[in-house]
């Protein structure tokens, strides 16, 4: 009983997220209630931020200026 080829449809699913060391910052997309700065949660959204968040964050306001994120991206 020979069936019918069917496509093999094979789900390759892309990471959306691949920017893999590449310090591509969309500063205004990131600043989700557009106060200027970037707060821990909003870094949330990007992993190699939020590990850095610490570091980046120059003057320790716990938040991040688009000045400070200017000198993290180099
Ligand atoms: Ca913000
Ligand atoms: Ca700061």
């Amino acid at each position: 009983m020979a069936r019918p080829l069917e496509p093999d449809v094979t789900v390759v699913s892309a990471p959306a997220d691949s920017i893999v060391g590449d310090y591509t910052v969309d500063f205004d997309r990131m600043d989700s209630n557009h106060d200027g700065a970037i707060s821990s949660t909003e870094a949330a959204s990007n992993s190699t931020l939020t590990a850095e968040f610490r570091a980046v964050d120059n003057n320790h306001d716990g938040k991040l200026s688009r000045k400070e994120l200017e000198g993290w991206k180099r």
